[in-house]
């Protein structure tokens, strides 16, 4: 709905939002002398529905905001002090250019590193430019491992990455389970679906170490110990098989390895799961006996279970139980994963070959910047906020601080990655350039344009990339030069009719009217095309085999699991610079009392990593036994300059190579008293 300014609206422009989340809501932005006045949803996207998160309406502030920047410039103080002077476009882009062929010359292409993830998370802003330069320059590659890594793991060898349940279907099923995800802060448009579905009669089960806003609402809420999900998931398939519940025929007909899901699954009883999760036994028997009787049945299977060392398992075990209990084949039955995959869109455009050069899991940009050979001598961070978002934070700032290391950070903002730059080169947002934005919730795929010219001198990926090739001598005829001609040669590339339709309307139609039924209108894409249970290769992969539970990296010293889930006032870490209210660690009463903590006293949070220092807030919406920082801090928000992921580890996933977040384990102890700020917090 509309906020009311004061100024007279000039003109509205229609176009979308592609950052990193779920919903990709179609936006009306006012527009008053050029700038933009207020962003808000429309309707031109039914699952957005005229509104949108807090967030986002305050986008204006990060563009005209004080940490925006305007010009390129170049470190003058000492690295990570955050001082600069300007220069202009030509002299940054031939250093970049310049330090980039002399790496390559003297160290050979692979010490240049590109650092980049979701960003604008559009078709255009990434794989497109930046690929060509990095591959052509035979820079060391990077594994975009730090989300959804795992899950896209799992649903890759399960499924191909079937289209899964829109979110209009939700108000179809007769029962939700939501799995490690939190849509009330995480893609705010599901919540109405899945409430119109209670109204409806239907039952809701919440799998979530928090009692998140929906957990509250839940019929069962089984606030599952972090790193868990695994042993109840197995327990659920063991009753399923052993108990009468699995469906033999769609077994038998669409999926291979179900005896071995089975075995694995056979050690696991209600009882000995629910002790391993810390949850009651009779409440995962209650949750599963619901879950075998209901039709349709509906899992919405987020990202939180995924960040740790079971991760990839769990997130299989989960994904493959709508396919043992038989619950495919209606409108509103069988899972809701990342539904990126639903256009059957690849990166065609930047070729099918990737130069074999060595390849870098992100979540270990640290050790990856202590040595190595050749070793790094160009980092260049795009897209994302990497001293912020990866693991192992002090490891991660010690390689950016490094003196011999050549770091280029291009960003729309003074991020604290930027601080640590030799060079800095602005961007523009998605408000000031095109973007491509493919939703991974609802199943949608529009053209977002620019309303309002770049702010001082910022520049788009495809320019500053375009400009790069150039000046290394790597462009080659028919590259794109500049923004539209990339968006128009992306579009050409794209499947009809969604390049016309996205060049004629800005948004796709969606197949099956964005609602496919799984086993109705989609059908695994895997090459048999049946549900593979239990894929080979990941059995090997596993450390502890396919479904191998690996127990927990609790210890006596360091006891307290901690999440770092999602928060309502960033995206990951973007929008983060603008104010917030004081942050906290989130602690239950039992963990406290325990501590002699009260609520708002200073608190050192640590453990071997690292410390993290900020005020806690004690509540009984986290298990006892966990504790909560929001995810995407910037350093400026705790006490000591630490954010959570100072506190956690940069090990792997047991397939997918994804990052391990809330496998940190940490102690908590009182730094002095009650020095909060503000009045207690009432809920998450
Ligand atoms: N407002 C906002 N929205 C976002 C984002 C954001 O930063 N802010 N980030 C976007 C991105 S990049 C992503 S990937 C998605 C993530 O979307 P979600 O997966 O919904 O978000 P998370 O907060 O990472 O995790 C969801 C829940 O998992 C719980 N959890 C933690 N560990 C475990 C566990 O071991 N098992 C189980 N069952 N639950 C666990 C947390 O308590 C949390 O409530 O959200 C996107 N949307
Ligand atoms: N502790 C902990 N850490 C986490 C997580 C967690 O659960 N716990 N979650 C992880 C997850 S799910 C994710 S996805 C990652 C995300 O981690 P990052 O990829 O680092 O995401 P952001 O923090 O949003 O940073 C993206 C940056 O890209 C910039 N940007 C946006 N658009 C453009 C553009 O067009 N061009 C350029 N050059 N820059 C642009 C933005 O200004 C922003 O600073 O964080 C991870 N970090
Ligand atoms: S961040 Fe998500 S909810 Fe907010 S405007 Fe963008 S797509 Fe919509
Ligand atoms: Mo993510």
């Amino acid at each position: 709905m509309k906020t009311a300014t004061t100024f007279a609206v000039e003109h509205t422009v229609s176009t979308v939002c592609p950052l990193d989340c779920p919903d990709s809501c179609s936006l009306d932005v006012d527009v008053q002398d050029g700038r933009i006045t207020a962003i808000d949803g429309s309707t031109a996207n039914p699952v957005t529905d005229g509104y949108i998160c807090a967030k986002v309406r305050r986008f204006p502030e990060r563009l005209y905001g004080v940490d925006r920047l305007l010009y390129p410039a170049a470190r003058k103080g000492p690295k990570g002090a955050g001082s600069f002077k300007r220069v202009s476009w030509e002299e940054a882009l031939e250093l970049v250019a310049d330090r980039m062929l002399e790496a390559r010359e003297r160290w050979g292409g692979e010490s240049i590193l590109p650092y980049s993830y979701g960003g604008s998370n559009g078709l255009l802003t990434q794989d497109t430019g930046d690929a060509m330069l990095f591959r052509r320059i035979g820079a060391s590659r990077l594994a975009r491992t730090v989300c959804a890594a795992p899950t896209g793991a799992a649903n890759t060898a399960l499924y191909g990455k079937m289209p899964s349940v829109g979110y209009e279907d939700f108000p179809e099923a007769r029962l939700i389970i939501v799995w490690g995800a939190n849509p009330s802060t995480s893609g705010i448009h599901l919540v109405p679906y899945i409430r119109a579905a209670q109204r409806r009669g239907a039952r809701l089960i919440v799998v979530d170490p928090r009692t998140t806003p929906l957990a509250r609402q839940a019929d069962i809420h089984l606030p599952v110990r972090p790193g868990t999900d695994l042993p109840v998931a197995l327990a659920m398939h063991r009753y399923l098989f052993e108990e009468g519940h699995a469906d033999s025929a769609f077994l038998a007909a669409h999926t291979r390895g179900a005896e071995r899901l089975r075995e694995r699954a056979r050690p696991w009883t209600f009882e000995r799961a629910a002790a391993e999760a810390g949850i009651d036994a009779g409440a995962l028997r209650a949750a599963t006996e619901a879950y075998a009787a209901a039709s349709p049945a509906l899992i919405r299977c987020g990202w939180g279970q995924e960040r740790n060392r079971n991760g990839g398992s769990a997130s299989m075990a989960i994904l493959a139980l709508p396919a043992v209990a038989g619950k495919f084949g209606v409108r509103g039955g069988g899972y809701t994963m990342s539904n990126s995959a639903s256009w059957g869109i690849t990166r065609s455009w930047i070729g099918s070959k990737e130069p074999a050069t060595r390849l870098v899991n992100m979540n270990q940009l640290g050790r990856a910047l202590e040595g190595g050979n050749p070793p790094i001598k160009v980092l260049f961070v795009y897209n994302s906020n990497a001293a912020a978002t990866t693991p192992n934070q002090r490891k991660v700032l010690a390689g950016l601080a490094r003196e011999d290391l050549f770091t280029v950070v291009f960003e729309q903002v003074m991020t604290d990655t930027a601080r640590y730059a030799d060079v800095v080169l602005p961007a523009t947002t998605f408000l000031e350039g095109y973007e491509i934005a493919r939703s991974y919730g609802p199943i949608s795929l529009r053209l977002g344009k620019p309303v309002v010219e770049a702010a001082g001198e910022a520049r788009s990926n495809a320019e500053v990339f375009g400009e790069l090739l150039q000046r290394v001598g790597l462009w080659q005829d028919g590259d794109p030069t500049g923004e539209l001609e990339e968006m128009l040669d992306v579009l050409a590339r794209l499947p009809e009719p969604i390049a016309t339709e996205l060049r004629d309307r800005g948004a796709a139609t969606p197949p099956h009217g964005g609602r496919p039924i799984q086993f109705g209108d989609v059908w695994p894409l895997t090459p048999d095309r049946k549900v593979d249970l239990f894929p080979e290769a990941l059995d090997a992969e596993a450390p502890a085999g396919l479904y191998g539970y690996q127990p927990d990296p609790a210890t006596a010293d360091f006891p307290l699991a901690l999440v770092t889930p999602a928060s309502e006032r960033s995206i990951s870490s973007t929008l983060a610079e603008l104010p917030r209210p004081e942050v906290r660690l989130l602690m239950h009463p039992d963990d406290a009392t325990a501590r002699g903590l009260k609520d708002r006293d200073a608190v050192r949070v640590f453990n071997t990593l690292g410390e993290v220092r900020c005020n806690v807030t004690i509540g009984t919406w986290i298990r006892p036994g966990t504790v909560a920082l929001p995810k995407g801090l910037w350093r400026k928000h705790t006490a000591n300059g630490y954010t959570a992921n100072a506190l956690c580890p940069d090990t792997l996933t047991d397939f997918g190579g994804g990052a391990c977040f809330n496998d940190a384990r940490v102690q908590v102890e009182k730094v002095a008293e009650n020095r909060g700020t503000e009045a207690p917090r009432k809920t998450i």
